[in-house]
């Protein structure tokens, strides 16, 4: 055969195979851009250099991720993180189930005040039905999501005094991010919640202009949160943020099954390393990054079952609102693998 009847044999063929399959495999981007709130210096930024590391190594470079932190790519604005991936504006991304949850509303779930008791509980979730149901659903909101990662237990911090029962949130500004359920929760402790992407909150802290905030604690150790007047943590666990591993779908289509099958595979390793580095000092006997926070010059207030319980009823009216806006079937799958965890 000649070398062009060759060619004309094997273009046709190509384009049969698309057809066959739906959409032709576009070529590959020097560089995919992934998206995160954070850095390097954090355990979720982190996770997404091992993610990006692992792919460049297991697919021999051709797939080349760089990473954008600070949510970069939506000018900070990490409530529009999910619509930018769904649109082609970021490639991948790890993303916050708070930061999402403007766009998909079941990711309250985690958000709901006092649901998730301990790590325990929320493996139980995102390593169970409700897990395989929050991937379903992102997948239909047009977002291909392949692992689980983790922020973590968001606790509360502020500049004031040590909190220990509803009442010592009275008038004290939080910054907050995200969901309306989470300023309907500050609101219920008679606090003054105040919304805010996490590069307004750090100069608002500095300045005076709110007296506190919440997030992990590893968020608060590498972001130096003691320097911006935050003395005084208080460990009530009343929620914990999943990190979940994305990619936009026309890239995904984009490649061949076997790189899919990388990417999705170094996600999961990602995840689980990521998952381990958010927990450190935090889920050993005595927690020793709490000791490594005190010597700062932070205050660390533990709470008694009683204490906490004061904070679980006073904010139970909302946590029974959000219950119908994330749907209810979904709320007592959550509960009832939360009871039937392994501990
Ligand atoms: O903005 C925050 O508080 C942060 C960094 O934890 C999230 O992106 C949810």
């Amino acid at each position: 055969m000649k070398v062009r009847s060759f060619l004309k044999l094997a273009v046709a063929a190509a384009a049969l195979a698309s057809s066959v399959v739906g959409f032709a495999q576009t070529a590959y981007k020097p560089e995919y851009k992934m998206s995160l709130v954070v850095g390097t210096a954090f355990p979720w930024g982190k996770g997404g250099e091992i993610w990006a590391d692992m792919v460049r190594q297991r697919t021999q470079g051709r797939i080349n991720i760089k990473l954008y932190p600070g949510v970069s790519l939506v000018q900070g604005d990490q409530t529009r993180e999910f619509s930018a991936i769904r649109q082609g504006v970021i490639d991948m991304a790890i993303g916050s189930t708070i930061n999402w949850s403007p766009q998909v509303k079941e990711l309250n779930l985690f958000s709901l005040p006092f649901l998730m008791p301990d790590y325990a509980a929320m493996d139980a979730l995102t390593q169970g039905e409700v897990g395989k149901q929050v991937f379903n659903i992102i997948d239909k909101a047009g977002v291909m999501p392949l692992a689980w990662g983790e922020n973590g237990y968001r606790e509360i911090t502020n500049s004031k005094l040590a909190l220990r029962k509803p009442e010592d949130l009275k008038g004290l500004k939080i910054r907050v991010v995200g969901s309306p359920l989470f300023l309907e929760t500050f609101t219920a402790l008679g606090a003054n919640p105040t919304q805010m992407s996490w590069a307004d909150a750090q100069p608002a802290l500095a300045s005076g202009a709110v007296d506190g905030q919440e997030n992990p604690m590893s968020i608060f150790t590498a972001a130096k949160l003691h320097t911006v007047g935050q003395k005084h943590v208080t460990m009530w666990g009343y929620v914990a943020d999943p990190l979940i591993f994305v990619v936009n779908k026309e890239v995904w289509a984009s490649w061949t099954p076997s790189d899919q099958a990388i990417v999705r595979q170094a996600a999961i390793d990602a995840g689980k390393e990521e998952i381990g580095i958010a927990r450190k000092g935090l889920a050993e006997a005595g927690k020793p990054l709490l000791k490594d926070i005190a010597a700062l010059g932070v205050t660390i207030t533990e709470l008694t079952t009683a204490e906490r319980d004061a904070f679980v009823k006073a904010t139970r009216p909302v946590y029974e609102k959000w219950k119908n806006t994330v749907g209810v079937d979904m709320v007592n799958t959550a509960e009832q693998a939360i009871a039937a965890r392994k501990k």
